[in-house]
């Protein structure tokens, strides 16, 4: 049996490109069981023992969209030895927002640090080391359209296949709602494998009814679950689910400002920053606010103004004084 590689990410990372380079000649495109979602698939280039498949791109693994639905269901029972997340760097900690639900499900990451070429030449600097230690995944720097860093990216996964190397460091939540999936934990243990415990707690937490279903949990057990989640919305006064998105972005942007360093150089900004540059200087500001008013005067009452005129004499004088 081959080993299997899930390729996940936002949509717009790469996966394709990335999933094109790898795969080479020996892809297989058709579509996800039961939906018309595309499901493409194939060999590492000159290695039968690795197939690797192109998830569809999604931001979150919550149930709300086709995409998100069946990219979660192959992770949970599709159980892919790993998955390559490929992360557009010039949208670090919206991608990581999905790389850390990624990491909850317990099954092996390692980073595809896609669109470097992006990044670099905007000036911004990504400390790699710094992020891959926050994250516990191994990174690889990539660019697919220049294929930059794949043969790595390659070697990196076949490796961690191979070592079977464990997974990431997850998410930690406030104290409350740590306490609150504590709880549920101890509730749904038995009903899962143990590798996708942190998932399925965070999701029993956030009311994902698909989940919920899925479990098919005793009536005692719900009604449990169900007075920790209240208990917590009470006293935070915000729903399950928003709590969660909040202390994920908290993590995130903590992680984040310790290893990415954006660039403001003149080259790289934006338009309207260009102009507010010109036209706030200390110098040419007065300057240009009199050209302005002059040109706006003389427009008004020169060429607009001499139109106006002029059709008032012919309307008063001609048309109404012939009569
Ligand atoms: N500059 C640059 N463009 C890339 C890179 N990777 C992908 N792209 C481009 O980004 C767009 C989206 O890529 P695609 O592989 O379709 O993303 P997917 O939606 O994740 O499958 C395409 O136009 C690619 O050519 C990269 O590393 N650098
Ligand atoms: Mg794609």
């Amino acid at each position: 049996m081959p080993h299997t590689i899930a390729l996940a990410g936002n949509p717009n990372s790469g996966k394709t490109s990335i999933f094109n380079e790898l795969t080479g000649s020996t892809q297989y495109v058709g579509n996800w069981p039961g939906v018309t979602v595309g499901k493409k698939e194939g060999y590492l280039k000159g290695d039968k023992r690795h197939v690797v498949v192109d998830l569809p791109g999604i931001y979150s693994l919550s149930p709300y969209t086709l995409e998100e639905v069946v990219t979660r269901d192959f992770l949970l029972d599709g159980k892919p030895d790993l998955i390559i997340n490929v992360v557009d760097a010039t949208n670090l900690e919206r991608n990581l927002y999905l790389t850390t639900q990624l990491v909850e499900t317990g099954i092996p990451v390692l980073i595809a640090l896609n669109m470097m070429d992006v990044l670099e030449r905007n000036g911004d600097i990504i400390q790699v080391q710094v992020l891959s230690e926050a994250l516990g995944c191994p990174i690889i720097e990539t660019s697919a359209v220049s294929r930059a860093g794949l043969k790595d990216l390659v070697k990196t996964a076949v490796h961690m296949v191979d070592k079977a190397e464990g997974s990431g460091k997850v998410a930690k939540f406030s104290t409350p709602v740590e306490k609150a999936l504590l709880q549920i934990e101890h509730l749904i243990a038995t009903l899962v494998p143990p590798d996708t415990l942190r998932w399925f707690t965070i999701k029993v937490f956030e009311h994902d009814e698909k989940v919920m279903q899925r479990l098919n949990l005793s009536d005692q057990a719900a009604h449990q679950i169900a007075t920790i989640i209240e208990s917590v919305e009470k006293s935070m006064d915000d729903s399950a689910e928003s709590l969660i998105t909040n202390d994920r972005y908290e993590y995130l942007t903590g992680i984040t400002a310790a290893c990415h360093k954006k660039a403001r150089k003149m080259g790289t900004l934006s338009v309207s920053d260009k102009i507010d540059r010109v036209v706030t200087n200390r110098w040419l500001a007065l300057p240009i606010f009199f050209a302005v008013m002059w040109g706006v005067y003389f427009i008004a009452i020169q060429s607009v103004g001499d139109l106006f005129i002029g059709w008032i004499e012919w309307f008063f004088g001609d048309l109404i004084g012939a009569n």
